[in-house]
């Protein structure tokens, strides 16, 4: 007799890793690539935050500039890949390599050149491309000239770079992703990093909290008409794109079950996880958000056929990032919660990885099941990972064994989702080959299967090595999960 409860990964399940072109392919001036806003990021620290410098030239080391050097290397890495198996590989397409400026008269074809080469890379081995329209890299121009998002005119920037790089790969890439973590602008870490808007203060990427609502909603009103009007004309041109939101999905628990802590739980998942997806997949705004902006005094200028670019342009799967959960307390007394109210408190059920992200793999079971029931859409799970600092041994190995167990609890967990009836499609870990971290531009915060050679200071010979996880990988996507 077949158990039922014996369920196992659908057969096509995209197996794979995920990456960004800042963060991975170095080559910041090359092939006629511009600046982007990642260009111009200084390297911080588990304690001292990313900053903003004012010229390209101000001679601090900025980690973006070659990053792990994909750019030269990508033949290199894609054959790693194939080498574990990979049935889907996680990119993004820069976008000032396409236009440099981001409002120039015509794209720019040695970076289009780039992207054919890679895509033609990864078809020879049937790595199926997952492209992430926009990652943190707005071209730089468009900041200072324009003062990023908040200026409208983005959207016809964004939406023609989308026609010409829709056009050039219809017949390569099926899967889009428009926006990468679009919710990043519901928190002040998010104004320059996801909005490309300039910072008036000290150029601090971090959590302000005396930062400006009415500037990040607007901006992030102009990015869901971008992805609208996005989703429309990729069906236009391909009726079979499946062109996705991409949401960081943070899972907030109540400290307590004092209905004060389970209803601010349920606010914050609407405000930061769900507003977002609510747009992007049901094509409207919800309740919740109209009465977040009365309240909050936020006017979001529409024009008259925004709702309806909405409707229009409305997804055809929801993927998002995941990597810990957090607890909240209506309860403003910090010593009595232990913890920092804007920095949220610990759970004291999980451990914690070296930068303070807490472990919890049967939250993503959880949010799987919060996700899927509200909008039964299929889902992907295009980041996740364990950042942690990798030593190599004498002999040249590396044994993350920490990183095996953290991926294989959070896939055990994506199976229980699956038996749950979740439609889950696939899965992609994040920064499969070392890369730079987004949050503080170190490169000893490492996710890979794949260790390059590089440290914090831009040292090293940038040569890749497999770790322990490597083989274990291979062996889960050969197996399609069974053998974790
Ligand atoms: C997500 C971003 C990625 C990535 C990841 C890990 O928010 O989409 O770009 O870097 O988080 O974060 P970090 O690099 O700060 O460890």
């Amino acid at each position: 007799m077949v158990n039922k409860l014996d369920k196992k990964f659908p057969k096509d399940f995209l197996w794979g890793g995920a990456t960004a072109a800042n963060q991975f392919e170095g080559g910041y001036n090359e092939g006629g690539k511009g600046l982007s806003i990642a260009d111009v990021l200084t390297a911080g620290s588990h304690t001292v935050p990313r900053r903003i410098t004012p010229t390209i030239e101000d001679g601090m080391y900025y980690p973006n500039h070659e990053a792990v050097d994909f750019y030269h290397r990508y033949k290199e890495d894609i054959k790693l890949l194939a080498e574990m198996g990979f049935k889907a590989f996680r990119m993004s397409i820069a976008w000032s390599r396409i236009f440099p400026n981001g409002d120039d008269p015509e794209p720019n074809e040695e970076g289009l050149k780039f992207y054919d080469n890679v895509f033609a890379e990864l078809k020879k081995y049937n790595i199926e491309p997952i492209v992430t329209i926009s990652h943190y890299e707005t071209p730089l121009n468009l900041a200072i000239k324009y003062n990023g998002w908040v200026n409208r005119n983005l959207v016809d920037f964004y939406v023609r770079y989308c026609d010409v790089i829709f056009r050039r790969y219809k017949d390569i890439v099926k899967y889009w992703l428009t926006f990468n973590e679009i919710n990043a602008l519901t928190m002040p870490w998010g104004t320059f990093m996801a909005g490309a808007i300039m910072p008036n203060g000290n150029g601090e990427i971090s959590n302000n909290e005396t930062d400006n609502e009415q500037i990040r909603y607007q901006a992030l009103h102009h990015q869901f008409i971008a992805s609208a009007k996005a989703v429309k004309l990729g069906h236009e041109i391909n009726k079979d794109f499946k062109i996705g939101c991409m949401i960081a999905y943070m899972c907030f628990y109540p400290l307590t079950c004092n209905p004060d802590d389970v209803l601010l739980a349920q606010q914050k998942d609407n405000l930061h996880n769900f507003l977002c997806s609510d747009v992007q997949v049901r094509g409207e705004y919800p309740g919740f958000a109209k009465r977040y902006f009365e309240e909050k005094n936020i006017n979001i200028n529409m024009q008259e056929n925004d709702e309806q670019i909405l409707k229009e342009g409305k997804v055809d799967f929801y993927t998002f990032s995941y990597y810990m959960s957090n607890c909240v307390s209506a309860d403003q007394n910090e010593e009595k919660i232990g913890g920092n109210i804007s920095l949220g408190i610990k759970n004291p059920y999980l451990k914690a990885s070296d930068w303070g992200w807490q472990i919890d793999p049967k939250g993503l079971r959880w949010t799987l099941n919060n996700i899927y029931y509200r909008y039964q859409i299929p889902i992907m799970v295009v980041e996740n990972g364990l950042g942690a600092i990798d030593k190599v041994e004498t002999d040249g190995t590396i044994n993350d064994d920490y990183r095996i167990d953290y991926l294989r609890e959070h896939i055990k967990q994506m199976k229980e989702a699956i038996l749950d009836g979740v439609d889950l499609i696939g899965y992609t870990t994040w920064g499969c080959i070392d890369l730079v971290s987004a949050g503080t531009g170190e490169m000893k915060k490492r996710y890979g299967f794949i260790y390059v050679d590089r440290d914090d200071e831009g040292r090293g010979t940038l040569n890749r090595m497999k770790k322990k996880s490597f083989y274990w990988y291979k062996k889960v996507i050969e197996t399609n999960g069974e053998d974790l």
